[in-house]
């Protein structure tokens, strides 16, 4: 199986390059931000939860991301692969996923890691803010703390994934589809 964690910062582009990973190889896609959005729609308990802390840029608990994942690995045996997109978010979600995958005789094949700084993802953040409807987008303050999240709490997954020599950083600067060669170069 083909198994990729998408990794970078809120914004670095990670749920855009997993529109076109997916299609070219014919992964499935499991997004916790856009299962959780699915949540809030829906009106669940869970999303009026998820929704309170999205709202301020700050992480759901583990264990309602974990669960999530859980059940979408078990409702699809048969999948190629999957692109863990803003899953796994700290070291005890990252630990968790080698755990379910490891009960399917299967593990990541690597992490690929959008480098993009802070000045760009304030800037397209607040770009998608415009129209997205994403309420977590249309506040800088609340953009600063996703990045401050990320920061304290993400970031030290690269070293995770380096010390299995999975990681894989890429230039998530310029135009879209060079970044997407450059994601299909690194996969191989
Ligand atoms: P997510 O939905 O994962 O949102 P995100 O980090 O903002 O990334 P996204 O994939 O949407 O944006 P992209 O970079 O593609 O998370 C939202 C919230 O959910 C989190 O803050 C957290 O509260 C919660 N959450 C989700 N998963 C969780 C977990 N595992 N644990 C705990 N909490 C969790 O794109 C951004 C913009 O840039 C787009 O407008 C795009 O068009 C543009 N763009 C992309 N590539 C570009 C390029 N090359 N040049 C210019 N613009 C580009």
């Amino acid at each position: 199986m083909l198994n990729i964690v998408l990794f970078g910062p809120p914004g670095a582009g990670k749920g855009t390059q997993s529109a076109m990973l997916v299609e070219k190889y014919m992964l499935n896609h499991l997004s916790t931000g856009d299962l959780l959005r699915g949540e809030i729609a829906a009106g669940t308990a869970l999303g009026l939860e998820a929704k309170k802390l999205m709202d301020q840029g700050v992480l759901v608990p583990d264990e309602i991301v974990i669960g999530m994942i859980r059940s979408k690995l078990d409702q699809n045996p048969d999948a190629k692969g999957f692109i863990f997109d803003g899953f796994p978010r700290t070291v005890a979600q990252a630990e968790a996923l080698d755990n379910l995958l490891t009960e399917k005789s299967t593990g990541i094949t690597c992490m690929l890691a959008l480098e993009v700084n802070e000045a760009e993802l304030v800037k397209r953040l607040l770009h998608r803010g415009k129209d997205s409807g994403r309420s977590d987008d249309q506040d800088e303050s609340i953009i600063a703390n996703r990045i401050r999240e990320y920061n304290a709490k993400t970031a030290p997954l690269a070293n995770y994934y380096a010390a299995q020599n999975k990681f894989k950083g890429i230039n998530g600067i310029g135009e879209i589809d060079a970044i997407f060669n450059s994601l299909c170069e690194a996969i191989g």
